[in-house]
């Protein structure tokens, strides 16, 4: 009988079923483990990249409740997305219907993977019983003064239709959907309040080992903590003042020109009291039209305007032109900077463009003050003070901290905290998401919906619009309402959440997804979190995983959450790409690999083996037809080794100590047995490297291949191997590892067997006399470890003290080793 994947998958696909084998509960047997995948987006059939993301996920679970985990291991769908209303449009069906259908065909899909998912525990955060929570969380956050509504100028994508949040906006200001390039625009949107937990964010990193260094750094770059000294200028001739932002309070008297950015109110204040107003204006105009790219980039065009206005430096009462710089944002700092073109490289370019002086006010340590006329580039480096008044001298740590308290003390400035990190806009101008559960009332004016009338369900019979856009508004009857407060006219709010909001938190629904009466119940959330194993793609550093943490800090202060969770995700894997031939698998490239395809040819058990053997999980991993093939060849292997010696094994006693075996032959499989399992074991739980747990297993399974059974003896010290090595496969590969294991008469699952234990009495080594001759001469009789090669033997033997000691001084011309038995040593006489 071959090697029947087709039928042997889902019959153990439907056992595991029918038996609820991966249900869990709160409190169950032994410590809890929460293991987790970022959810799919239903976006019609799995990829690669998911099977990789599950096929370690899956491992680790099993692995886990081998151990004696109590494990939750679920899985859902973030099924809000714009790719439903564009399928929408391409086929002429409801977003609802296309998403439903994909969650359908993929839960099929999944189910065919042979993952062991608690399937009870599985949430949709498009269906009304979820996103009513979503709604209800944001009302708390509307409570809590953490979310808000501002007229802001916020990035628009062309194609997408919607504004996007900052973290949203990448590679230098794209859209990080569709790669769109981002405009400006001003609406009114709503926010949450990121920017309160800043610090807070920052600061846990530190309390994340289990994360790699690489996330953490993407992260704390993202928020961008500078401490500096916000100061004010007069601007001369007016009664206004100018704030300004610094890292380098000690640069104040290298100060030559001020700068605003074109959208500081400052400036139209000016240009009502200048006669160049128009042209201020005008400038304006040409500069908000430039991408934030151009605006900003290091080496970019410097674009100003002198508004003819000066203001005036504290520390020496200099006048100072004021300018209006392209490359000064207004949505840091306060929009406005002291310009040192001597230690800022970009205020430097802006000099030499516009011939404004560049004033050095330090210089390197071991240098002479440099000719501020003659500098090639700005110099960013610490050094000493000099034209600094009598602050010369001072090097530059101590002159930041003397400067800020100086400047403090006159009441010129106060230090301050700024973070790059930005307010989370939340707003989205698309249908499919959950709608914002606010209403607009003539007289009350915004008025959020009471709990009770939650959810507010999107509307099922619109039509999406051609060309993008949301249909929403246009939705009358569903628009128009009454204010739940007074009772008059109201309209809703059209737009709908980002979905990122949807999957900050569906990790805490799985914990009790079945509850009605709140997200999730308090009690299960404090038993399962925080997560223990996280597995997703790096691509979230910047987005999932900070929203994530931004909202699990928040439930925790809300006191949905123990105040003992403050961070969702104790240790996470940032699983490689997928490649084909060294690029990335993409439908735009033409090189996909369809899973479907895979499990259908060689079945779902060669799929995963072949995925965590060839590369370690987080390194990339280049598709193989080949590998794949060599995968299933291998798991044939393994049934046959069961089938052929089918009798034999199922004959065969109870496993027997190596001290009850006589023979080396058998002591030596008994020792490579455990010591496969030793290590196998610290590979998936300490190192995570599945990839070396399967070599190791391979290694195992050819010595059983080749081990002839003498007697019964050995029949039990090979029934004993090829036990082993079903249960430690058993996570990589299930489906087979169970049809052997009953072909061996075993009664019960290895889904639920305990993994082995390691007996270290079969690892100790053999020993063995190895003669130690030198120049043809015996001189030592040295006890050996056993099997070990010519190059160990050798090795151990020069290294052994009595040996060493006896060659000190000696010119060694030749070694010759003979395993087990002899090494000759040949020395110049
Ligand atoms: C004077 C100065 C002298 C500066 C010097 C730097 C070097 P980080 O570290 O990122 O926080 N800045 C402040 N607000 C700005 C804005 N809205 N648009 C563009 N640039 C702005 O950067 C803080 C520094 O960035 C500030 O310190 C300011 O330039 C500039 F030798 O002030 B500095
Ligand atoms: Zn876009």
């Amino acid at each position: 009988m071959a090697y029947d994947f087709g039928s042997i998958e889902p019959k153990w696909q439907r056992t595991w079923a029918e038996q609820g084998v991966f249900h869990v509960e709160k409190d169950g047997k032994g410590p809890k483990f929460y293991c987790l995948e970022m959810f799919p987006y239903p976006s019609g059939a799995l990829h690669m990249g998911h099977l990789r993301n599950y096929s370690i996920g899956d491992l680790l679970a099993r692995f886990l409740r081998m151990q004696g985990y109590n494990v939750l291991y679920p899985i859902g769908f973030d099924a809000f997305g714009l790719p439903a209303e564009n399928a929408a449009l391409k086929y002429g069906v409801q977003p609802s219907e296309w998403t439903w259908k994909n969650i359908d065909h993929m839960t099929e899909q999944l189910h065919r993977m042979g993952c062991s998912y608690d399937w009870r525990r599985r949430v949709e955060t498009c269906n009304p019983d979820y996103y009513r929570w979503t709604q209800w969380l944001f009302l708390q956050f509307f409570k809590k003064g953490l979310a808000y509504r501002k007229h802001a100028p916020v990035n628009w994508c062309d194609s997408c239709q919607t504004v996007l949040a900052n973290e949203q906006v990448i590679d230098g200001g794209h859209c990080w959907r569709c790669g769109t390039a981002v405009k400006k625009r001003g609406l009114e949107q709503w926010f949450l309040r990121t920017t309160d937990y800043a610090q807070e964010l920052l600061d846990c990193l530190d309390e994340l080992p289990g994360w790699p260094e690489r996330v953490k750094i993407m992260q704390k770059n993202w928020i961008g903590r500078s401490e500096g000294v916000r100061l004010s200028f007069r601007i001369e001739g007016t009664d206004l003042d100018m704030e300004a932002f610094t890292t380098r309070i000690d640069t104040i008297y290298g100060v030559t020109f001020a700068a605003l950015a074109a959208e500081n109110p400052l400036v139209e204040e000016l240009a009502k009291r200048s006669p160049r107003g128009e042209e201020i204006r005008a400038f304006v105009r040409k500069v908000v039209h430039q991408s934030e790219i151009d605006r900003t980039a290091v080496g970019g065009e410097k674009l100003g305007m002198d508004t003819g206005f000066f203001v005036l430096n504290p520390v020496n009462g200099e006048r100072i032109p004021l300018w209006i710089a392209n490359y000064i944002l207004m949505d840091y700092g306060t929009g406005a900077i002291m310009g040192v073109p001597a230690h800022d490289q970009r205020d430097f370019e802006f000099a030499r463009k516009y011939a404004i002086p560049v004033i050095p006010v330090i210089r390197p340590a071991d240098g002479p003050v440099p000719d501020g006329d003659a500098l090639e580039a700005a110099f960013e480096a610490d050094g000493v003070q000099c034209n600094s008044g009598s602050f010369d001298g001072m090097p530059t740590a101590e002159a930041l901290s003397a400067m800020s308290r100086w400047f403090e003390e006159q009441g010129w400035g106060k230090r301050e905290v700024n973070y790059r990190l930005r307010d989370w806009l939340i707003s989205r101008q698309r249908y499919w998401g959950a709608p914002i559960p606010v209403v607009t009332c003539e007289k009350c004016g915004i008025v959020p919906v009471p709990e009770d009338q939650l959810p507010v369900l999107l509307p099922m019979d619109v039509k999406v619009l051609e060309g993008g856009g949301t249909p929403l508004p246009g939705a009358t009857e569903w628009v128009h309402t009454t204010c739940p407060r007074c009772g008059g006219p109201a309209v809703r709010e059209t737009d709908t959440m980002d979905t990122f909001i949807c999957s900050s938190w569906y990790f805490l629904r799985y914990t009790s997804p079945w509850t009605d009466a709140e997200p999730f119940a308090h009690d299960d959330a404090a038993y399962w979190m925080p997560v223990d194993q996280y597995i997703g793609g790096i691509e979230h550093a910047c987005l999932h995983l900070i929203y994530a943490r931004f909202f699990t800090k928040v439930c925790s202060d809300l006191g949905l959450l123990p105040q003992t969770v403050r961070e969702p995700f104790t240790n996470l894997l940032t699983q490689g790409m997928v490649l084909k031939e060294g690029t990335k698998m993409s439908k735009s490239k033409g090189n996909v690999v369809d899973p479907d395809e895979i499990i259908r040819r060689y079945g779902a058990d060669t799929a995963r083996l072949f995925i965590l053997f060839a590369s370690p999980p987080e390194k990339d991993l280049d598709w193989s037809d080949k590998g794949v093939e060599g995968a299933h060849r291998f798991l044939g292997r393994v049934h046959r080794l069961v089938e052929d010696r089918l009798e034999g094994l199922r004959a065969a006693g109870a496993p027997l100590a190596s001290s009850d075996l006589p023979r080396r032959e058998d002591r030596d499989l008994k020792r490579l047995i455990h010591g496969t399992i030793d290590r196998v074991t610290r590979d998936i739980r300490d190192e995570r490297q599945f990839n070396t747990a399967v070599a190791r297993l391979m290694e195992l399974s050819n010595a059983l291949g080749a081990f002839k059974p003498a007697d019964g003896t050995a029949w039990r010290v090979l029934r004993e191997g090829v036990e082993t090595l079903l249960v430690c496969l058993s996570p990589f590969t299930p489906h087979l590892c169970e049809e052997l294991w009953q072909m061996l008469g075993h009664q019960d699952l290895l889904a639920r067997h305990p993994w082995p234990q390691v007996d270290r009495t079969a690892l100790a080594a053999e020993v063995v006399t190895v003669v130690l001759q030198v120049n043809g001469k015996v001189r030592e009789q040295l006890e050996m470890p056993a099997g070990l090669s010519r190059e160990a033997l050798q090795e151990q033997v020069l290294a052994h003290e009595a040996v060493a000691a006896r060659l000190a001084g000696k010119e060694i011309l030749k070694v010759i080793a003979v395993p087990d038995k002899l090494v000759n040593v040949v020395v110049k006489p």
